[in-house]
């Protein structure tokens, strides 16, 4: 255990009054364990664990990013006086599992108590039950306060409720905090801006990136061990960007503010090939572990719209990503575990084609948006939604699989926060608990939106011929199999009343196209 000592504290290294475990995703210097704490009578404790790393195979540039972020927090902490022991994932010493690493502090620094600020996953909110008996000293889990409306909250909210519409909450979320609300009433006079953004790009517009850092020491050495420790994962780890302290992520977000905030509504579904993020702000993984604050951001996206640097329907789309969708999604996770992570609606059991791991497909939407997954780890909302969501949907493919994807290659991945989008939004395994109707489209729906169809090796015009794009067979497919499910769904009228009309010998040609595309598939050639 590497134990560093910037001044004289009261504390030896036993008898501490109350052990801190800070979790990765908990870099905040206003983390609510902190509350209270003593610089000289407490000891704060982080670790980088195997256990964590592998329960998931990770990609390489998120263990990279959180681990290299932990350090340069550690290091802060110190620099302000705390006394922490960091637990290098290639100690001797280290066990590779929070509690076991617990249980090893406890026994060190005989603490009075644990004081432990509430995980962002079940499973570890499991572990954390366990701590006490473990160690026999006893946990206090506080509150996670980074959240613009707590757990009780949201079960308030959700108390009684028919259904759980994002829209609803998010209406809610706007009057309890004022954001963007003049006397009373929604900014300019509506609460949804929608009607106006999501439009195709042009490649010929001003493409914004965003800031870029080069690795320090620190990241430099994090970058060759999770190389050594973690050479089987998915992803390139160079080159390595991200922001890993608190002032680079502000500084990445004011960026964003000044370069692409104006455009983000209007764009925020398009996609183009060789550009990754387009108008996005890129930040979900540093707000994730801590590295922002979610009620600070909209404040300054609020502002930059008074300031006429942003018009209403840019400011208000991005507000409501994070105090509508995140703070939502939050909350459907913690009201409906632990089932929620085993839902099924579609009875889906396909095993996720092994191209989501190489982006090896000759279909050139799910190369791009996995292909850039593999480099960055990163891909925006509508690549995940709309293309590799939307294909595993409409392959019948176990929502258990695709969750487990989506939590392993986004560096801003937390079950709490992927899952519902997983399963919920993206997948409809929760029977339409979180979204009104699947998320399901044929090829026109990528080609309006992308340019990705024009350099396709397959024809996005074709529906059932050699050549046709699969997505064309597979969504007509989909509802045709999935009818149980899915008639009394009054979003779906439309498609299942023109599925009606279709006649029978172009209905059987989908179901053989899709037939053959799925058998394909599941023979692991290329497609
Ligand atoms: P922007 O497009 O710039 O949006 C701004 C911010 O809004 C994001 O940083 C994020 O914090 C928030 N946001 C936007 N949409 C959502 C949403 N649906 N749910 C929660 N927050 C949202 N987001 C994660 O943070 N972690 C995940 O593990 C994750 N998994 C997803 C899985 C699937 C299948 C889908 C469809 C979406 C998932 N999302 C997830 C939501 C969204 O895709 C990402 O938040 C977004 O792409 C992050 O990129 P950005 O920072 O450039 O976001
Ligand atoms: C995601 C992650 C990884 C890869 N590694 C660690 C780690 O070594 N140490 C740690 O404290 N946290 C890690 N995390 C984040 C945790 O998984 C996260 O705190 C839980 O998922 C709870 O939200
Ligand atoms: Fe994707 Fe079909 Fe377009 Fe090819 S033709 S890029 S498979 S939507």
């Amino acid at each position: 255990m590497t134990v560093s000592k910037p001044r004289a504290h009261m504390t030896t290294e036993t008898g501490c009054r109350h052990l801190i475990p800070i979790l990765g995703d908990q870099l905040t210097p206003s983390i609510s364990s902190l509350r209270g704490a003593d610089r000289d009578l407490d000891r704060i404790l982080m670790v980088e664990v195997r256990e964590e790393a592998t329960y998931v195979r990770h990609h390489k540039k998120k263990i990279a990013f959180l681990f290299s972020a932990m350090r340069h927090f550690a290091q802060e902490l110190r620099e302000d006086g705390w006394q922490v022991d960091y637990v290098k994932l290639d100690d001797d010493a280290n066990t590779g599992s929070f509690r076991a690493e617990v249980a090893r502090a406890c026994a060190k620094t005989e603490p009075g108590m644990v004081v432990v600020t509430e995980p962002g996953e079940w499973r570890v909110r499991e572990d954390i039950a366990s701590w006490q008996s473990l160690t026999g000293v006893p946990v206090e889990t506080r509150e996670d306060t980074r959240f613009i409306v707590s757990q009780a909250g949201f079960r308030v909210w959700a108390a009684g409720r028919k259904q759980l519409r994002m829209e609803h909450f998010y209406r809610e979320m706007r009057l309890k905090t004022g954001l963007l609300m003049d006397a009373g009433k929604p900014a300019g006079g509506k609460w949804n801006y929608d009607a106006d953004n999501r439009k195709p790009a042009r490649g010929d517009l001003f493409m914004p990136q965003p800031a870029r850092w080069s690795p320090d020491e620190i990241t430099r050495e994090v970058i060759e061990l999770v190389e050594t420790r973690f050479a089987d994962h998915i992803g390139t780890l160079e080159p390595f960007w991200f922001a890993v302290t608190r002032r680079d992520a502000e500084a990445a977000f004011d960026r964003f503010l000044e370069d692409a905030l104006a455009d983000f509504g209007t764009y925020q579904d398009a996609m183009l090939t060789g550009e990754k993020f387009l108008y996005h702000s890129v930040i979900s993984a540093y707000l994730n572990a801590g590295l922002l604050d979610p009620l600070d951001l909209c404040r300054k996206v609020e502002a930059a719209w008074r300031q006429g640097r942003a018009p209403l329907n840019a400011a208000e789309g991005y507000i409501r990503q994070i105090l509508g969708w995140r703070e939502y999604v939050r909350g459907i996770y913690w009201l409906k575990m632990p089932d929620y992570a085993a839902s099924n609606a579609f009875g889906a059991s396909r095993q996720l084609p092994r191209f989501y791991w190489t982006g090896e497909t000759d279909m050139r939407c799910l190369s791009e948006a996995i292909g850039q997954t593999i480099e960055e780890a990163y891909a925006h909302h509508i690549q995940r939604l709309m293309v590799t969501g939307n294909f595993a949907l409409l392959a019948g493919i176990d929502p258990h699989e695709v969750h487990e994807w989506y939590l392993a290659v986004y560096a801003d991945a937390y079950e709490w926060v992927e899952l519902p989008n997983t399963v919920g939004m993206s997948q409809f395994a929760d029977g339409g608990l979180l979204a009104s109707k699947p998320y399901v489209s044929g090829g026109n729906y990528i080609n309006k939106m992308s340019d990705h169809c024009a350099t396709c090796s397959y024809d996005v015009r074709l529906k059932t011929e050699k050549g046709a794009c699969p997505f064309n067979a597979l969504y007509w497919d989909f509802l045709d199999r999935n009818h149980d499910v899915l008639k009394g769904n009054p979003r779906l009228g439309q498609p299942y009343a023109t599925w009606n009309r279709m006649a029978p010998d172009k209905k059987q040609a989908y179901r053989e196209s899709a037939a053959a595309f799925l058998g394909r598939l599941d023979r692991n050639e290329r497609l």
